[in-house]
């Protein structure tokens, strides 16, 4: 559960990304962070170029960056903002839930590597407990 200082401490994470997600959501996306350290998330992409500095993964991250900003900006109904996501994935996409958690590992070093002073060990833990939860609800509708 988020307590009231892990969503102030997640608001400030989103302050500073908001203006770089698609930066950001490359860069964790890419084969410097995911799909080098964790090869197996390429295989849900077979239909995208996962070279570095693609341009479908540049429009890619913005997009799950920009989700995750949602989920911040709706910190008390994630599972209400992220719902249509929720559906996607637990209905087409079927990525297997062991990803949510290198996504979020790979977010928290591409964050923790731009905005170092940010991440201070307490937001270090609240940003993991929201992008856990944020996983979850992706998975939640799993069956
Ligand atoms: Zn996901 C899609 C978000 C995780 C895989 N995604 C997606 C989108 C979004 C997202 C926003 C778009 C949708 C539309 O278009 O409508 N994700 C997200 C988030 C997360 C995720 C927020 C966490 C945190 N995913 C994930 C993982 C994986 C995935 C882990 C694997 C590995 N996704 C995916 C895919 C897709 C998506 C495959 C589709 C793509 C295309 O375009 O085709």
């Amino acid at each position: 559960v988020l307590t009231t200082s892990d969503k102030n401490n997640v608001k400030t994470v989103f302050a500073k990304v908001g203006g770089s997600a698609e930066q950001l959501g490359a860069e964790t996306l890419d084969r410097d962070v995911m799909f080098t350290a964790y090869p197996q998330t390429k295989t849900y992409f077979p239909h995208f170029d996962v070279h570095h500095g693609s341009a479908q993964i540049k429009a890619h991250g913005k997009k799950v960056v920009a989700a995750l900003i949602e989920a911040c900006n709706h910190i008390d109904d994630i599972a209400g903002a992220l719902s249509k996501l929720s559906d996607l994935h637990a209905q087409k996409l079927r990525v297997d839930p062991v990803n949510f958690k290198f996504l979020g590992h790979c977010f928290l070093v591409v964050v923790a590597i731009h905005h170092p002073t940010v991440l201070t060990p307490e937001v270090h833990a609240s940003l993991d407990k929201f992008l856990c939860a944020v996983g979850n609800v992706l998975t939640a509708k799993y069956r």
